[in-house]
């Protein structure tokens, strides 16, 4: 039975990658800072499927705490065969003239560093096994830039670099790094990104069917369900609707 390490579990894209490696079979540790939601998660979890699950109240963005509570982990829970790093935010859609840099803080430190300090305390497990995957949650975002999209941008830019030189160090050890780039995908994201406008967000979505949570966390499921000698490096996955970064078909 695999153990699965999700960040930002407590909604959307993770939530639903939970509920599928849940689904099946997998052992998980669900991990975000929102610990009400993890428990609800959790305890839905273990009802539904019978999952074991270690819920974990992390900042991924708070150094010493990743590297604490990795190290921390209890013996049952500290071999882990698959990462899932999802965890992540958008903060703002502005030029960057009149950018935020409390914004631009926020978004380095939890897509680039947060992804960056976890990786860091949970791949030494899988080098010294010789086995293990990696699967980083990147974005259209990360293949190209749109305006206004700036920093956003290029933090999901630097996922997609990170996941080909973790790919190459990690090539001796057997280790599978695969990167999952969404389109647009409706969950917390634009409410987050426009600080809790839920209207503002809602027209993202207007005019045409975004992609699922739970489209993404079947792929992340196909990538972990390949057979040992095969690993999907790279998948971009767009809404039928959706062309590019900016270009949709809106009715
Ligand atoms: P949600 O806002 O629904 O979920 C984001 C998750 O990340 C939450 O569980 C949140 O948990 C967690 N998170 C955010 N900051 C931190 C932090 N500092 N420490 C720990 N966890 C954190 O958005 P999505 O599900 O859409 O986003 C998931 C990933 O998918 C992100 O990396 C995003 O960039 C990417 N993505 C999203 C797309 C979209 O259109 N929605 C498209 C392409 C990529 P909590 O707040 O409880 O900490
Ligand atoms: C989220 C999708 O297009 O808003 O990564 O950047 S987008």
């Amino acid at each position: 039975m695999k153990t699965v390490f999700i960040t930002g579990a407590s909604s959307g894209i993770g939530e639903a990658c939970a509920d599928v490696f849940a689904r099946e079979g997998c052992r998980l540790i669900l991990s975000a800072r929102r610990a009400d939601r993890l428990k609800a998660l959790s305890d839905r979890l273990t009802r539904d499927h019978g999952t074991e699950v270690y819920p974990l109240e992390l900042d991924v963005k708070d150094k010493s705490a990743v590297f604490a509570a990795i190290e921390g982990l209890p013996s049952a829970w500290n071999t882990i065969d698959i990462l899932v790093n999802n965890a992540g935010l958008s903060q703002g859609l502005d030029p960057l003239q009149k950018g935020d840099p409390d914004d631009w803080d926020r978004m380095i430190d939890t897509n680039i560093k947060g992804l960056l300090y976890v990786t860091r305390a949970v791949c030494p497990g899988m080098v010294a096994r010789k086995s293990g995957q990696i699967i980083n949650i990147g974005s259209i975002a990360g293949k190209e830039v749109y305006p206004n999209g700036n920093v956003y941008c290029a933090t999901k830019h630097a996922v997609d670099a990170l996941t080909k030189g973790m790919r190459m160090d990690m090539l001796p050890y057997g280790i599978r790094v695969t990167a999952i780039h969404p389109g647009a995908v409706e969950t917390e994201f634009s409410v987050v990104r426009f600080k809790g406008d839920g209207e503002r967000a809602k027209k993202v979505y207007d005019g045409f069917e975004p992609l699922h949570a739970l489209d993404i966390a079947e792929a992340a499921w196909f990538t972990a369900s390949r057979p040992p000698h095969v690993t999907i490096n790279d998948l971009l996955i767009m809404p039928t609707a959706q062309a590019s970064a900016s270009l949709f078909n809106k009715q």
